[in-house]
């Protein structure tokens, strides 16, 4: 990117001062550019002790070595056309990662007297969860429960922290879900709880008078880095950060005001702290996640890269709007002091940021994770309320034709699900004409109620036939 403009704000806190207060379970991408951005925020605010250790639990051990090497330090590149902005990070003290630490160094992180919050981004899969509840057949949480000292899930190991809390006689923690799910806090809360009872019911018991599970709604977009995105991060910065990384200048995080003790106070770096997350959880969730689901998965089958890509075809972006405030707008609360059309604007002008290379097939992983609350949330409600979803049909049609691998014009898409061996089975073993009720028979995505749902199955194996004869961009158009 040449002619970028740029500035870096340097690290202006005194990182001796920093106690490790806070711990952030799932160091990727989005909390590097959305937790730790708002933390250091505040830091420069405040010039508080709230030091963060920063872990890992599967792979990205060298990641976090790396990290230590650069002192915990990072660049954070904000982008918007042309222009990029850098700041350093430098809230980070420790990095715990359980293969190169040992299985016990995450828990005692957790039992350490001095720490008060836990944040997790661990995507929605890492809540183990089914129907609402701990899925005591998921692999990770059977190999925990057989084990429950030497935990390799998110889950496993809060319950093993929190125990060792307990016996330590310390205070409880506020555990702070990030991750795009509605009422997040709570599934995870729901999740923890249900762990810690199959174990021992005085843990659990523990658990639920000593700690909080606030909801939040988190908001920046991050695609994963790449070869190219280093480098732009490099000529702007005039050195290499293989920890650093970019996304956009926007960043939103409300918070439900439901701590165990001590609060960072982070909304002097612009968080909002409510009594009720969930119409920003709602809006956020299907306004702008469920449109990038309709946008990767039939951006990817028309062969568009990018959400930018996607957006620069008028066709594609008048669908994404009108899906908004069409058929997603009339399913939601909206939050008080909310214009929802001005919400979608700048959704679209978002999603038209060309400085982040965002490919819709990152966006189109885990789709068994992400259609009911983005997509068959909203749907369910048209059904009940008998009011259009024709471009939600065509999104859930989209995954479906997406999930058989091939695009419109036959290039091969990658299906990343922890559902793609279900998945692969169904395509392996249909031609074509039993397709869609086979995969709407795939319960824990649709529920037994939209499987047998006449409106809905109709309404799906129509998007998909029209998905099948004709382009894409034809299909949009109605
Ligand atoms: C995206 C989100 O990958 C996805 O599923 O929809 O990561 C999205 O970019 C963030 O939620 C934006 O806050």
């Amino acid at each position: 990117m040449t002619g970028t403009k740029h500035s870096l704000e340097t690290v202006d806190y005194d990182r001796t001062k920093l106690r490790i207060r806070l711990l952030h379970i799932g160091f990727g991408a989005f909390a590097k550019a959305h937790v730790l951005v708002f933390h250091d925020e505040m830091l420069r605010q405040t010039k508080s002790d709230w030091g963060v250790a920063v872990t890992r639990l599967n792979s990205g051990a060298d990641d976090l070595t790396r990290l230590d090497e650069a002192d915990g330090i990072y660049t954070v590149g904000e982008m918007s056309g042309d222009d990029l902005s850098l700041r350093q990070v430098g809230a980070i003290c420790a990095t715990v990662h359980p293969k190169r630490d040992g299985i016990d160094a995450l828990p005692d992180r957790i039992a350490d007297p001095d720490l008060a919050v836990i944040t997790l981004t661990i995507t929605e899969k890492g809540y183990c969860l089914k129907d609402g509840k701990l899925d005591e057949d998921n692999a990770g949480i059977r190999q925990d429960l057989a084990t429950p000292e030497a935990p390799s899930t998110a889950i496993g190991v809060l319950v093993e922290g929190l125990r060792r809390r307990q016996a330590a006689g310390l205070a409880g923690l506020t555990i702070l879900s990030c991750d795009n799910l509605p009422a997040n806090g709570e599934l995870c809360r729901r999740a923890v709880l249900d762990f810690a009872a199959r174990l021992t019911p005085v843990l659990a018991a523990w658990i639920e008078t000593n700690c909080t599970f606030p909801c939040s709604m988190v908001d920046r977009i991050t695609p994963a880095m790449t070869d190219s995105s280093f480098e732009t991060l490099e000529n702007a910065l005039g050195h290499k950060d293989r920890n650093g990384i970019l996304c956009e200048t926007f960043r939103q995080w409300v918070i439900e005001d439901r701590f165990a003790g001590a609060r960072p106070d982070w909304h002097l770096a612009s968080a909002e702290f409510v009594d009720d997350v969930a119409p920003f959880e709602e809006m956020k969730l299907r306004m702008l996640n469920g449109s990038h689901s309709f946008l990767a998965y039939l951006g990817a089958l028309a062969g568009k890269e990018t959400i930018a890509g996607c957006m620069a075809d008028p066709v594609f972006r008048q669908a994404a709007l009108d899906l908004m405030l069409s058929e997603q707008a009339p399913t939601l609360t909206v939050p008080d002091g909310v214009d929802i059309k001005a919400y979608a604007e700048a959704l679209i002008a978002r999603f038209e940021n060309t400085a982040l290379h965002h490919k819709t097939t990152q966006i189109a992983s885990d789709g068994s994770q992400k259609l009911p609350q983005r997509l068959l949330a909203p749907i369910r409600q048209h059904l009940k309320d008998g009011s259009p979803w024709t471009l939600s049909a065509l999104a859930v049609a989209g995954w479906m034709f997406y999930c058989r691998g091939v695009s419109k014009s036959g290039s091969s898409l990658p299906l990343n699900d922890p559902m793609s061996s279900r998945i692969e089975a169904i395509v392996q073993e249909t031609d074509g004409a039993d397709y869609v009720d086979k995969m709407l028979s795939l319960s824990e995505i649709f529920g037994d109620d939209l499987s047998r749902s006449e409106p809905f199955t109709s309404a799906l194996k129509s998007a998909y036939q029209r998905l099948q004869s004709t382009d894409v961009t034809l299909a949009l158009k109605g």
